[in-house]
This record gives structure tokens, sequence and C-alpha cells, in this order.
């Protein structure tokens, strides 16, 4: 059985995802493309014999479509992502699930109208292999609990119209929901600090910033949100347990030993560092759609995730650095 899919939103992401549907993952295949811009649509389409649409409403209704892929930017997922879930269609929506609670809220409801879990949050790090041994080694419980947890989020460089609100809300949102995937507990106090500014970024950009949260339990994370490094993509996490640390290892590559010392290769874009987990993410929704089930990170995360976002913004603009609640809505009885 192939998974006849529809993209919504042909930039950047949407088209990576269409190559690895394409030409490395098995069961699916894209039959439709929208886009605002019909010619971004139109060239992600075209090679694929798929029908072009302006609108995510007229791609969702397509009886030709069984499953829809979101890549548009965040702000704009809810719609989408609410009209495919009243399609009774299973939605793969890129992160952030939404940039409101309100939005966040509007799809739990949605989905719990519909009476089952048909949202999965592209948190593609929860498919990475060194997350998942960071899990394993917490769950199986030989170093005791864990007590801190240290992320740093570099990136190389960010485009103009990317905000500071954006550090929190795209950039930070991979940390918030790592975080809760690796401690299996929800944060509930964030504050951010706004250290020394680099001179590397535009001017309208507080860049780099340091996200300090607690979770339940009383696990301390920090997580340094620094996105004009200029030299490359570095993902670090390390999490402190009892009496033992566990680490991501340095990109999983090859180490070169020279005259000018050990060093290995570092990757340019999230594309690159996790292109394993994002086709293992892909690849194993496409097989639950095939078997009408759910995977993945549930809307429950995506909007946990939001609440996070939303007091740490808070805290960044109104409270100057200082500690903010992180308010969320009891869990309903679908994401138990
Ligand atoms: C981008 O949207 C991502 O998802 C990347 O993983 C992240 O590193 C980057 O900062 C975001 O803008």
């Amino acid at each position: 059985m192939t998974i006849r899919i529809g993209l919504i939103g042909a930039g950047g992401m949407g088209r990576a995802h269409v190559d690895r549907i394409e030409n490395e993952l098995a069961g699916g295949k894209v039959v439709a493309v929208a886009d605002a811009n019909l010619d971004s649509a139109r060239a992600a389409a075209e090679p694929l014999g798929a029908t072009v649409y302006r609108t995510g409403d007229e791609l969702i209704a397509d009886p030709d479509v069984d499953a829809v892929l979101i890549a548009t930017f965040g702000k704009v997922h809810a719609p989408d992502v609410i009209a495919a879930v009243r399609a009774g269609k299973y939605v793969l929506c890129e992160k952030p699930l939404a940039t409101t609670k309100e939005d966040a809220q509007a799809i739990l409801e949605a989905e719990q109208e519909a009476g089952k879990k048909l949202v999965t949050v592209g948190y593609m790090r929860r498919f990475d292999k060194g997350y998942r041994q960071m899990r394993e080694a917490l769950v199986a419980g030989e170093h005791g609990y864990a007590t801190l947890v240290h992320c740093r989020h570099r990136n190389p460089t960010v485009p103009e119209n990317y905000t500071t609100r954006n550090m929190v809300d795209d950039t930070a949102s991979h940390e918030i929901d790592i975080c809760r995937y690796l401690l299996g507990e929800e944060i509930t106090r964030v504050r951010v600090e706004r250290p020394r500014a680099t001179s590397n970024r535009f001017a309208h950009l507080e860049d780099p910033l340091v996200l300090v949260a607690y979770t339940e339990s009383g696990v301390r994370i920090d997580d340094e949100i620094n996105v004009n490094l200029t030299w490359g993509y570095s993902i670090e996490c390390e999490l402190v347990m009892e009496t033992g640390t566990i680490r991501l290892s340095d990109q999983e590559q090859t180490v070169i030993r020279d005259s000018a010392g050990n060093r290995n290769a570092i990757c340019a874009s999230h594309i690159d560092r996790f292109h394993d987990a994002f086709n293992a993410e892909v690849q194993q929704w496409i097989r639950a759609v095939e078997r009408d089930e759910h995977t993945g990170s549930s809307a429950w995360d995506g909007y946990a995730a939001v609440c996070v976002v939303e007091a740490a913004l808070a805290s960044l603009d109104e409270a100057k650095g200082l500690e903010r609640d992180v308010q969320m809505i009891e869990k309903p009885a679908l994401y138990a």
C-alpha cells in the first residue's frame, strides 16, 4: 500500500521531505503540493507529476490525499492542522505546532472531537540515536535519577527576518521538547537570560540567549541559544544523573588525526545533522498511517512546548529575565 501524501509548504524543509519520501523512504508518495507561492508549489510538484494547489484547504479536500505533511511557518500551522483533523486525515506538522497557546489548544480540541490522535509534531530529535540512548540510559536507572541537563543549540547564521522571539519559539522549542522526552515530565518554571550580544548578529537580534528551566521533579535545564556562530551547526546535550553523565557524541562522525590535532567535520545545518533522524521520523509516520496508528510527538507535546515558550517569552519581554511559571490545562484523557 502506498500512502498518498499532500505537502503544504514547498520551502526548504518541505522540499527536503519530498526528497526523502521520493528517494530514501518506502511506502509513501507525494501526490499534491500546496503553497501560497504557486511558483514554489509548481517547482516542487512538477517533477513528481503531483497536483498543485494554492491553499491547504484545497489540498486537504482532495480525495486522493491520504495524509498531510505541513512544512509552513509555525504561526500559520493551526488552520491547516485543524482542517486535516476535521477531514480525518493523519498530519505530520513541522515544529513548532503553533506559536500561541490559543492555536495549540484549538488543535487539541479538534483532535478530541475527532476522538483519535491524528497529529504528529515534527520533533525529529526524538528519532536521533544519541538522544534515544540518553533516554534509555536514564530509564535503565543504573546511574540514579537526573538532576541537570545542559544543552547548547548553535546555528551558523539566521536570516534577517528571524527575530529574538524565534530564538525561543522556533529554535529553543527543540530543547524544550527533547528535555520533556528525555526526562518524561513537564517543565514548570522558566526564565531567559541575555548575555553579552555577539557582534555577528543583525542589530535587531538579542543573541545569544540562555534559557533556564525546571521540571516538576526539580531537574534544572539550561539551554544556550546562539544562532550566529558563523562556523557551523552544533547541537550539544549532557544529561547529569546522580552517579554518571551521558552526552551526545560529536555528530557521530569519524575523527581526523594529523599534525594539526584531532578533529571531525562540523555539520552545516539541521538538515545535515539530523538527516537520519528526519528519515526515521517520516518513515515511521508513513508506516503508522498505513496501520491507522498515531506515532511520534503528539499534539499534547506540541501544546506543552508552546506553553513553555509562552512563559519564556514573558520572562524575556516583561519580567526582565525573572522566572515565570508555565501555565497548562490539565492533560485531556486522549493523551494519557
Ligand atoms: C530551525 O527551524 C530548526 O528546526 C533547526 O533545527 C534549528 O536549529 C534552527 O534554529 C531553527 O530555526
